[in-house]
């Protein structure tokens, strides 16, 4: 592999009038037949040689119109092949084989447990077939599949089934047809022996769309959620964006072999299990929103995605950034919208800055990247989102819904740019989005700088802004960007004040800073007021504003943005949390001010009013979110140090409110049978919440945890008070650990919560046991869930247990990258960039990650993914 550059882009010199595909499917081998309609084009390099991706095939036969090719007519390397010499016109024939039993990797064609299917984005289709991989080349498909008709009665692809053959052997083909042009990377096939659950869709217009998702057939009654979602889904597509689904039928199709979470392949949509079944028993509440949010969005890329596709991979966020923010728009809709934001920004915060501040931090939209899996990054996805909202509230409301429908009239059926879509933002609003542009270009979170001046007399109150843009790899010195900066303030007593600005009254403003550093001033301000900046999170800043705990409690208590609530609480806890740090570096001994405390029982005890925004803000920071807090700050992360600090200031804020939690828990105990809608939701997320507190206490802890684990009658409960039992005591989740294997040995899905649960555990020896785990008959390195499950979780959700001063932590895990190199690259290469963040820890813990890094790096031949992680992270 080799580095590819934004600036290196050129067309495709050909264009492919259409594709053929005879997929002819055998025991241990598939033979893959394309035929490929090309011309050249004229507007290009009339002298250019055809080139086509192809990797890992083994050629039966190269044919150009109807001629069989002479070996020394084609060059064939790694990467592909090249044929010299073509006409203006012509069709080309490839008959390749290829072995899916041996795929581990999960890329392209592969087996996963009894079916067949593909994963091709970004780059597998050529592990099928010899082909020009890249998603500025679109075409409309023709594929015919052909199998044992008992193995593999279900045969799918794109768009709709035209023709079913009966053939000698048992044998039989089904043909389908896609007539929207697309490229290779929203192929999809799959083969196998399939349960269907069938619905149907009238779209607005009043066409009948056919709904069916598959799955292997003891889990054919999951569905029903996923199907739920999906009609809610095509409903506020419609109902939001005027979009409606435009093939016949629209498929899912479940695998418990799956890279990522979902795919969004034209009309055949392949998901990971895990989003796609549920049942109460099973399934927690956390499951369900996650199914919901996952169908909508593969659900959304039909129109953002494939309709209207990228033109090269680094716009990826185009329809990535894009198509989160609906996800999160519709969720918002469906769920509650305060609780939906709060999450999505505690995530961005957790895996977004650090990345953003990193070795591997790259733009919005990348310049450079050696292997493509490598940037389905939260800063493509989950910072291109935050793009997108911006300009949602630079341009309002409606003028962003005019931008889509203008993005959607001048760019349906092809392949654009990041550029495309501001575009048509612009010229459909009339907003100047030209120095917000540079969004996409500079990497590096911004820090905004606030202070306030009053002018009691004048009763006049100006703020001071200003913003750092941080210096990345490869970037230096940047620009000033646009920050929309959505303004409200509050008396000492909680009530939001209408002010003077530039001639205008009102009760909120949208400020937008420009340049480096500018003054805003209001007027009208008699009495003293709170600031309540950055509303709803309106720009992917770090916020640096000197409030102190009497302003911080009105903000918590009464800002009328849910959002700002938590985000007072938030500043709260991590200026007690730095004060304590300080505390003990010093040797002093540390205190938690009562005041905090106090404004925290306030929440607690008004939480009836909004259980679900109260349990979030009631969630204290984990430790790893409070290792990025100090780094953030230049301060090297003592895992040992954090871990000491953090539980000091949860047993003193515990200790006060212990009865205040009981009678939370009594009150958020729900009746009947378990649903999952948004008030049920968020009482057991309070109930969970209070269970937890109570657990700390080290004489009644563990009784609570018994009586919720007796009491509970669903997964969400049962795994509230597993997780609790694994961490505080060891004979007791002992006994409840394999009650729960014996029960749901069968469940792949529920298995991989057991698997998690453990490595979560804060108990001592839990590096021992996660080796132990790995030789569980249920654990398999080759399925990324498992691997996630137990490896990822215990790596990266569990950082005082695996940030061990011994370096034990990271030697474990150099020696799962190193087996993952050789079977699942692109699995290996997220848990190296566990690792990314060595430079912000104190001795030991940073030579001893540097040296699994450099352990890593000695393998001879090590893959693309992750040699280009490690290489970054030692630069
Ligand atoms: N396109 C990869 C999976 C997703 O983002 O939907
Ligand atoms: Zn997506």
């Amino acid at each position: 592999a080799e580095m590819h550059y934004l600036k290196d882009y050129r067309p495709f010199d050909f264009e492919l009038k259409s594709t053929g595909l005879d997929v002819s499917i055998h025991g241990t081998f598939v033979d893959v037949t394309a035929r490929l309609v090309m011309e050249r084009r004229q507007d290009g390099d009339v002298q250019a040689p055809l080139f086509l991706h192809g990797e890992d095939l083994e050629i039966l036969g190269i044919w150009l119109d109807g001629r069989l090719l002479a070996p020394r007519e084609f060059l064939q390397d790694g990467q592909g092949v090249t044929f010299f010499d073509v006409p203006v016109s012509f069709e080309l024939v490839t008959k390749v084989r290829i072995f899916p039993d041996t795929n581990t990797a999960l890329e392209g064609l592969y087996r996963a447990g009894s079916m067949l299917c593909t994963q091709c984005e970004a780059e597998g289709f050529r592990k099928i077939t010899f082909y020009p991989d890249r998603p500025d080349v679109m075409a409309p498909f023709h594929v015919r599949i052909e199998a044992d008709r008992s193995l593999f009665p279900v045969l799918l692809s794109n768009g709709n089934p035209v023709k079913n053959e009966t053939l000698p052997g048992n044998r039989h083909a089904v043909c389908w047809e896609d007539p929207f042009p697309k490229p290779s990377y929203l192929f999809a096939l799959v083969a196998g022996d399939l349960a269907c659950q069938k619905d149907f869709f009238r779209t607005a217009d009043g066409r009948d769309v056919q709904l069916a998702i598959y799955t292997e057939h003891e889990n054919a009654n999951q569905c029903e959620h996923a199907m739920v979602s999906l009609k809610k889904a095509m409903t506020w597509d419609e109902d939001v964006f005027g979009l409606s689904y435009d093939l016949d039928m629209y498929m899912i199709v479940a695998t418990n072999d799956f890279n990522m979470g979902a795919m969004e392949n034209k009309g055949l949509n392949i998901f990971n299990s895990k989003y796609v079944l549920a049942r109460p028993e099973t399934a927690t509440d956390g499951d369900f929103e996650g199914i919901e949010s996952v169908i909508a969005h593969e659900y959304f890329h039909n129109w953002t995605g494939n309709r209207v596709t990228v033109k090269n991979w680094f716009q990826l966020s185009l329809k990535e950034g894009l198509t989160v923010f609906r996800d999160q728009q519709f969720t918002a809709d469906m769920q509650s919208a305060s609780v939906k934001r709060i999450q999505d920004v505690r995530s961005l915060r957790a895996r977004q800055f650090p990345e953003d501040a990193g070795p591997m931090a790259h733009s919005v939209r990348p310049e450079a990247y050696l292997e493509m899996n490598n940037f389905y990054t939260a800063t493509v996805y989950d910072k291109g989102a935050e793009l997108i909202r911006m300009i949602h509230t630079l341009t309002g409301p409606e003028n962003f819904r005019s931008g889509m429908d203008l993005y959607f009239a001048r760019h349906d059926g092809k392949a654009v740019t990041c550029e495309d879509f501001v575009a048509a933002m612009e010229d459909a609003s009339g907003a100047d989005l030209s120095l917000f542009r540079l969004w996409y270009a500079q990497a590096g979170t911004p820090v905004l700088h606030v202070t306030t001046d009053w002018d009691e007399g004048k009763g006049r109150l100006t703020l001071h802004l200003r913003q750092d843009i941080p210096d990345t790899p490869g970037q230096k010195n940047k620009k000033p960007m646009v920050i929309p900066i959505r303004t409200a303030f509050f008396s000492r007593s909680g009530e939001q004040v209408l002010l003077d600005y530039r001639g205008k009254k009102d009760k909120e403003f949208l400020l937008v800073l420009r340049s480096k550093e500018e003054s805003f001033v209001f007027d009208g301000v008699s009495l003293p007021v709170v600031p309540s900046l950055l509303r709803g999170f309106s720009a992917p800043v770090r916020l640096r504003i000197p409030l102190n705990t009497e302003e911080l409690a009105v903000l918590l208590a009464w800002d009328s943005d849910p959002f700002n609530r938590w985000e007072a609480g938030r500043m709260l806890v991590e200026r007690t949390f730095r004060q304590l740090v300080e505390d003990h570096r010093a040797g002093r001994s540390m205190v938690v001010p009562e005041d905090v405390i106090a404004a925290f029982q306030a929440v607690l005890e008004n939480a009836d009013q909004d259980p679900a925004l109260a349990a979030e803000i009631l969630n204290m920071p984990s430790e790893g979110e409070l290792y990025h807090l100090l780094a953030a700050e230049k301060i090297a992360v003592n895992p040992l140090m954090v871990h000491e600090v953090r539980e000091f200031f949860l047993d003193a804020l515990a200790r006060p409110l212990k009865t205040l939690w009981e009678r939370t828990w009594y009150a958020c105990r729900t009746q009947g049978a378990y649903v999952f809608r948004a008030a049920d939701v968020s009482k057991r997320r309070l109930k969970n919440l209070s269970l937890f507190w109570l657990s700390r206490f080290p004489d009644t802890g563990f009784g609570w945890v018994e009586r919720a684990a007796e009491e509970a009658s669903c997964m969400t409960d049962r795994m509230a008070a597993l997780q609790l039992a694994a961490h505080f005591h060891e004979e007791g989740s002992r006994r409840m650990l394999l009650d729960f294997e014996r029960e749901f040995a069968q469940d792949a899905l529920v298995m991989d919560k057991w698997f998690q649960v453990q490595a979560l555990s804060r108990r001592e020896n839990t590096l021992a046991r996660v080796e132990e785990l790995m030789g569980h008959p249920l654990f398999s390195m080759k399925n990324p869930n498992k691997v996630r499950a137990l490896i990822g979780a215990f790596a990266s959700g569990n950082p005082f247990r695996f940030h061990r001063k011994d370096g034990a932590g990271y030697a474990f895990l150099a020696e799962r990258v190193l087996e993952l190199d050789g079977l699942n690259p692109q699995v290996g290469s997220r848990m190296v960039s566990i690792l990314n963040a060595w430079k912000t820890f104190e001795e030991p813990w940073r030579s001893e990650m540097k040296k699994a890094l450099m352990h890593i790096r000695k393998k001879e031949g090590l893959s693309s993914d992750i040699r280009e992680v490690v290489d970054r992270a030692l630069a």
